[in-house]
């Protein structure tokens, strides 16, 4: 990836004409990678400015994630009264921690029901008081691409429970589900190698038993009183309303959604959306656009966008416009707000990536979580367009590549049309 990087738009804008913009077309693309194009933060134009002020907070609240959840009536829907006949309630709550029938672990000590000694909330607070670990997170399904929302999720690791059952040997894997109205076919199962729960591998987080979401209990749509979260995973692996963890001496995943076609060992895409493009400017007037980039286990080096003008032929190069003119839009450094509700929009302390002392985050854009981007597009003559955006990981491999399998996460490049007309 050899494009410049982006400079003060606003010193330049003046100075590019429309004879550099009717160069976009294949004839021109060599002479226009050379032209730098986009604003950088010090003096930004204040239509880009506008957009940017409007763009969505970097955390989102716990309702206004999107829901993915199966169950007939869908747990979060009981009554409270119901929650706690079921244990779905902090105060009712416990999780099962036994082998599984089928591929039996040596477990020395299972935790159950039936012996009084299943793992209660209580227990969890008890760890949590010196065990407890917070992230940052986007949860994104995989089968829907893009993410549900941004949170930071509390917990402890799941491996400090597992420990407790004593397992001697034959675990190679673990798996687990959650309340499912005590009916077999409602059951949704996740699974990992038992190293990845033992380990945390290439500096992730752990994979946890959650039970707060950006400093506030979890709510019963987000998955309480206990759900688990994976880090670097789509969502399908992070399992709502857990009641159960078996461990296993299998040695393959018996996911719920590798039934599904997925890719159940996917981790976490890089990949960008627009938030806000104009569907319709007049001629020569430049174009703000915004968007976000899920931060994926591979990083994020760089946004980028193209405009291409719909009447010219597209660069050669392949489906995936690798040739074509890219240019650097703006990775926005990090909001001086968070959102989420967060008390006092203060980062909790403690939070991965984020300084105790101050709560500012210690690097940007922060892994398996959200980045903000914007561009100001200069203005072009009338006629049809279409933006595309792309994101560029941090070993320098360009989105929709080296996963473009959609069901292996979302991987396109996204295009979006503007009509230039006065
Ligand atoms: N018990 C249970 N856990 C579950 C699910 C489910 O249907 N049941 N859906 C999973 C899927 S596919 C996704 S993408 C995430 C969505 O998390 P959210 O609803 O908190 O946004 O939850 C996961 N956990
Ligand atoms: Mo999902």
């Amino acid at each position: 990836m050899d494009n410049p990087p982006p400079i003060d738009f606003l010193t330049r804008h003046r100075h590019l004409t429309r004879r550099y913009f009717l160069r976009f077309g294949a004839a021109g693309m060599a002479a226009m990678s050379a032209l730098p194009l986009f604003a950088a933060s010090s003096k930004r134009d204040p239509v880009l400015q506008k957009a940017i002020d409007e763009i969505e907070p970097w955390l989102t609240k716990q309702d206004d994630f999107e829901d993915v959840s199966r169950g007939k009536p869908k747990p979060h829907s009981l009554d409270e009264e119901r929650r706690k006949e079921v244990g779905l309630t902090r105060d009712t709550w416990s999780l099962e921690v036994i082998s599984d029938p089928e591929h039996k672990a040596k477990v020395r000590k299972p935790l159950t029901k039936a012996k009084n000694t299943a793992f209660n909330f209580k227990d969890l607070m008890q760890l949590a008081q010196t065990r407890a670990v917070r992230f940052p997170k986007l949860m994104t399904c995989l089968n829907i691409g893009c993410p549900l929302g941004n949170g930071i999720w509390e917990g402890v690791p799941l491996r400090d429970v597992l420990w407790l059952a004593q397992p001697s040997k034959d675990l190679r894997r673990v798996y687990y589900h959650g309340y499912h109205n005590d009916d077999p076919e409602q059951m949704f199962r996740s699974s990992l190698p038992v190293g990845r729960v033992l380990e945390d591998l290439y500096g992730l987080p752990p994979v946890i038993l959650c039970y707060k979401l950006n400093g506030q209990w979890l709510t019963p749509e987000r998955g309480a009183p206990v759900r688990v979260v994976v880090p670097e995973a789509y969502g399908f692996k992070s399992i709502k309303w857990l009641t159960h963890l078996y461990l296993s001496n299998r040695w393959a995943a018996n996911d719920t959604y590798g039934e599904k076609n997925n890719d159940v060992d996917s981790p976490l895409k890089t990949f960008c959306e627009t938030l806000s493009v104009p569907t319709t400017v007049k001629p020569d007037q430049p174009i703000a656009v915004t968007g976000y980039a899920q931060v994926g286990v591979s990083g994020l080096k760089k946004v980028q966008v193209w405009i291409h003008n719909d009447d010219e032929e597209p660069p050669a190069g392949g489906k995936y416009f690798a040739n074509a003119p890219w240019r650097d839009a703006e990775v926005l450094p990090p909001p001086q707000a968070w959102g989420g509700g967060l008390a006092e929009d203060r980062i909790p302390p403690g939070t991965r990536g984020f300084d105790p002392q101050t709560g500012r985050p210690l690097h940007w854009p922060l892994k398996l979580s959200k980045a903000h981007w914007a561009a100001l597009l200069p203005g072009l003559p009338a006629g049809k367009y279409t933006l595309r955006c792309r994101t560029v990981d941090e070993n320098g491999i360009a989105q929709p590549m080296p996963r473009p399998f959609r069901k292996s996460g979302r991987a396109v490049i996204e295009q979006v049309g503007i009509t230039v007309k006065s």
